[in-house]
């Protein structure tokens, strides 16, 4: 049985988890969650380094403890220091972490004065006001934690659109090579790209007898199947995600494909097009009475109703169908049109690898530019840049592009906005950088007003050019914070800044709907890795997903221009 590195991530992540209920030593447990990010992360599955006898230690973050149990989960499935770990505690405890504002202490907490093990106990708890009568924990905390109950049971069983790409990818892979297959798409809201997904959706289309259904589910990774019939199949992977498979013909493909893309509200409006025409449109095809007249391909079911064929990733019945009909679709982004990159890290702070090593793998992407941005000073945890050692950095980047061809490193940092407003770093500093990407890292809970003031304030000063992350919610696990989305992106259309969209699959921020607000107030969005890692800069693909679910065009992304453009663009920046 394989073991992915999502699965070697998952054990290190609950290792970590319980030696923080157990009130363990910080460093140990930061090991453990680096370790996770390191596996999360890498292009090349740790199985394969075992079966090659490769060197585990070479990869950052891990010595030879963590190498020795990769090597163990690999060669056994297990690992035997989890299961210690775990006979300690009661199984569910690890679920109770997972709720935002319960930390390893609270969960301590609980579990030693009111014996909370499971979610179920808890809200009883919290319903019966028994919460907030213990120390370190109050009405409000009670109520938060009630709420957050309540979104949890919708939340904790989606899966973040790059982590179900890691399932959902190989097994379509797998069931193109069955007997008499054409052709296998995974529909619903991945081929939408939406952020999370529910569970998979994929279709297939066979020529004479074919074993597909029986190859779906024999499928190593499934861990139950929940039906199992000649045209649909529906299994439960070992990593909990749900795949559907369909069997159809090749003349209904198209008709089925659009189906189940969805979104279901985008479908809704379709089938009421037909309506009005007489028509009948289901997953078989586009029928006038019993006669079929459309569905083979999505093109065919779309022009039976009068459209040309629509982009999935629009598909959310957000003005779509309207734009269509009006010939004014948006001729979407992609990947091949990003010229560079405009935030990256290096080993100078929390990033893995060396400026030479990132300029490179940015360039072997067809990049013309890669903007480094360490953090600054204040990010101690990521070993932030004072002005010195920034200053030395220019100087090497500098020598650095005299050497390289093809490519040119732009001079840049991540400096953190601070409560008040301010920058982490002196103007001086600042102005010699080609850009100044801001961020917030802190403070998340600031009323609205004061948010927005303190992110309008950032902007105000001299050379700030591009906002980062601009709502800084991380999926699953962190909500944005409150601010006031509008007045900002007008600013930046005031001040000659842009917003960033970071295409680190965890944040995918600037979100969909925040980007159609960029393109209508013409403020131009920077579509950026975030790269903390060579193959980090896999992660752009998911940006531009993020950026065509929010409309953008080529013309509305800032990184689609070729560098001297850019640089211009960039000048535009507040003189002061
Ligand atoms: P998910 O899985 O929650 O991330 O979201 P989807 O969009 O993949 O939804 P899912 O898996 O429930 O269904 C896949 C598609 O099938 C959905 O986007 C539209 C279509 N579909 C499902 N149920 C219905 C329905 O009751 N009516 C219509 N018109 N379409 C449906
Ligand atoms: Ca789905
Ligand atoms: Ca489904």
């Amino acid at each position: 049985m394989p073991v992915h590195n999502a699965d070697i991530a998952a054990v290190f992540d609950e290792i970590a988890d319980l030696l923080e209920i157990q009130g363990e030593n910080p460093f140990r447990i930061r090991a453990y969650r680096n370790a996770a990010r390191q596996m999360e992360s890498m292009g090349m599955p740790a199985a394969d380094m075992v079966a090659k006898g490769e060197d585990l230690t070479e990869l950052p973050g891990i010595g030879d403890d963590l190498a020795a149990k990769i090597r163990e989960m690999v060669e056994t499935g297990k690992c035997k220091a989890l299961e210690k770990l775990r006979a300690k505690f009661p199984p569910t405890i690890t679920t109770l972490l997972k709720l935002p504002g319960l930390g390893p202490k609270r969960v301590k907490t609980l579990y030693d004065k009111l014996k909370i093990k499971t979610l179920e106990q808890l809200k009883a708890a919290a319903r019966e006001h028994r919460i907030r009568e213990l120390e370190g924990f109050g009405d409000k905390t009670e109520a938060t934690i009630l709420e957050a109950l309540e979104q949890h049971a919708e939340q904790v069983t989606r899966f973040k659109l790059a982590v179900a790409a890691q399932y959902a990818e190989p097994l379509a892979s797998y069931l193109k090579r069955s007997r008499n297959v054409k052709q296998v798409e995974i529909a619903g809201s991945y081929r939408r790209c939406k952020e999370t997904v529910g569970d998979l959706d994929l279709l297939a289309t066979t020529k004479g007898a074919s074993n597909v259904m029986d190859r779906f589910v024999k499928y190593d990774e499934v861990r139950d199947v929940l039906a199992h019939g000649e045209t649909r199949a529906t299994v439960r992977l070992k990593c909990g995600l749900q795949v559907d498979l369909r069997v159809v013909s090749t003349e209904s493909f198209g008709a089925a494909l659009q189906y189940f893309t969805g979104s279901k509200a985008h479908n809704i409006e379709i089938r009421r097009l037909g309506q009005d025409r007489k028509l009948k449109i289901n997953e078989y095809g586009v029928f006038k009475g019993k006669k079929s007249i459309a569905g083979a391909t999505e093109e065919s079911v779309y022009r039976a109703v009068g459209l040309p064929w629509i982009a999935p990733e629009l598909r959310e019945d957000r003005g779509e169908i309207e734009a269509a009909r009006k010939g004014k679709l948006p001729k979407l982004v992609e990947l091949s049109d990003l010229r560079g990159d405009l935030h990256a890290h290096t080993k100078a702070t929390d990033g893995h690898h060396t400026l030479k090593e990132m300029a490179e793998a940015a360039k072997a992407r067809g990049l013309e530019y890669l903007a480094i941005t360490e953090h600054s000073r204040r990010l101690t945890v990521a070993h932030g840049l004072d002005p010195h050692r920034l200053r030395k950095q220019m100087e090497e980047i500098d020598r650095l592009n005299q050497n390289l061809s093809g490519i040119t490193i732009l001079k840049g940092v991540e400096v953190d906005i601070l409560e008040d407003g301010s920058l982490d770093l002196p103007d001086e500093v600042l102005t010699e950088c080609d850009l100044v990407v801001g961020a917030v890292h802190s403070k998340f809970h600031l009323p609205r007003a004061k948010q927005t003031q303190r992110i309008l304030r950032a902007m105000e000063r001299p050379y700030f050019s591009i906002l980062a992350h601009p709502s800084g919610r991380l999926i699953g696990s962190r909500e944005a914070y409150e601010v006031d989305m509008l007045k900002i992106i007008r600013a930046a259309k005031a001040r000659g800044c842009f917003l960033e969209l970071n295409a680190h699959p965890e944040r995918l921020d600037l979100m969909d709907v925040n980007c159609q607000l960029a393109k209508d107030e013409n403020v131009l969005v920077a579509i950026s890795s975030d790269a903390h890692r060579l193959q980090d800069f896999d992660n752009l693909k998911y940006g531009v997903g993020q950026a065509r679910r929010g409309w953008l065009t080529k013309d509305d992304v800032l990184n689609t221009r070729p560098l001297k453009l850019l640089v211009s663009l960039l000048r535009r920046t507040i003189k002061k």
